[in-house]
């Protein structure tokens, strides 16, 4: 019960983070019930911090997603996003360490040892993606390893994708939200401008679309964003590191970057609840990754 100088409502910050590729994004969408987090099958998806506000009767949760750490990196996009990651672990009242099933090595080793640095935070553990696993008893003999070796309060095999066992972890997460006023207004879903947004979800489509190593060598950067009579007119730019890479993108007349536009507009007419009109373009720059204004447009400071 609270006291009478306590606030009647909970609210609190909740980072998650992991190695790349575990799910974060897929988890913290299924959490909020949108799609604001982009999300793919290849590494490295996310590259800023994407936090997402859900406020539920007298309970407001604020979700930090972060970019996918990597102890071992070559370049400043890399650096950054490591660093942007730990960075959202400040002051936040739970983190979520998400693991791939049972994977464990020196990337989860040295993530835990960053973790360590912020003993504020509540520590839960969530293996994803057990719905990939026949056979789920294995998981029991790793449980105990894993809580003891993480420190955990609480550890929960889930599937984001499936959403088994999500609310388990849900209900422990508000169990450690403080007593306290919310931060933001009650219809606020997150904090991120509209244009890093809308880049986001192009660039999703880049990811998903296109295989290999142009994904990685990509990145978007929206010029301008405008409404006129009721439709939002968004001009954006596919950044590629050569001309070959372009090529790829553009497709046979054209027809990959059509379809990137067309998957990449439907999300967004979803998540800003009007008609979209947008115009892409896909220009060269050679070490987009390791160029700080490219990297500064995009948040990833
Ligand atoms: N089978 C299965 N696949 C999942 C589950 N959760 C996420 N995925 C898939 O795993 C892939 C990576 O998911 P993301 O949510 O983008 O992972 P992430 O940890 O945010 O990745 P980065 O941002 O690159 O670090 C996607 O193809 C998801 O659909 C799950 O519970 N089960
Ligand atoms: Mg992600």
């Amino acid at each position: 019960m609270p006291t009478q100088s306590e606030p009647e409502t909970r609210c609190g910050l909740i980072s998650i983070v992991g190695s790349p590729n575990v799910g974060k994004s897929t988890l913290m969408n299924h959490f909020i019930g949108q799609h604001i987090s982009i999300t793919s099958r290849k590494t490295q998806t996310t590259r800023h911090k994407v936090l997402s506000v859900q406020t539920e009767a007298n309970i407001q949760r604020v979700f930090i997603d972060t970019p996918g750490v990597q102890r071992q990196y070559n370049q400043l996009i890399h650096m950054r996003m490591n660093r942007i990651a730990f960075a959202a672990l400040d002051n936040v009242d739970v983190i979520v360490f998400l693991l791939n099933r049972l994977d464990w090595g020196k990337n989860e080793e040295w993530i835990m040892s960053q973790i360590e640095n912020y003993p504020q935070a509540t520590r839960l553990v969530a293996l994803n993606k057990v719905d990939l696993m026949k056979d789920k008893t294995a998981l029991l003999p790793h449980l105990e390893w894993i809580a003891l070796r993480t420190q955990a309060v609480e550890i929960f095999p889930l599937s984001a994708r499936t959403h088994y066992n999500c609310s388990a972890l849900r209900r422990t997460i508000d169990s450690h939200l403080p007593r306290r006023a919310f931060f933001f207004s009650a219809d606020c879903t997150t904090d991120l401008r509209d244009d890093v947004l809308a880049a986001d979800m192009i660039r999703e489509q880049v990811m998903r679309q296109l295989h290999a190593n142009v994904p990685y060598v990509t990145t978007v950067i929206v010029e301008k964003m405008q409404s006129h009579n009721n439709v939002l007119h968004i001009n954006a730019c596919i950044w590629v590191e050569s001309v070959g890479q372009k090529k790829i993108v553009i497709g046979k007349k054209g027809q990959q970057l059509k379809e990137i536009g067309q998957a990449a507009r439907f999300t967004m007419e979803k998540l800003f609840h009007t008609k979209i009109m947008l115009t892409l373009w896909v220009k060269v720059k050679r070490g987009w990754s390791n160029d700080e204004n490219l990297l500064r447009q995009q948040g990833i400071v």
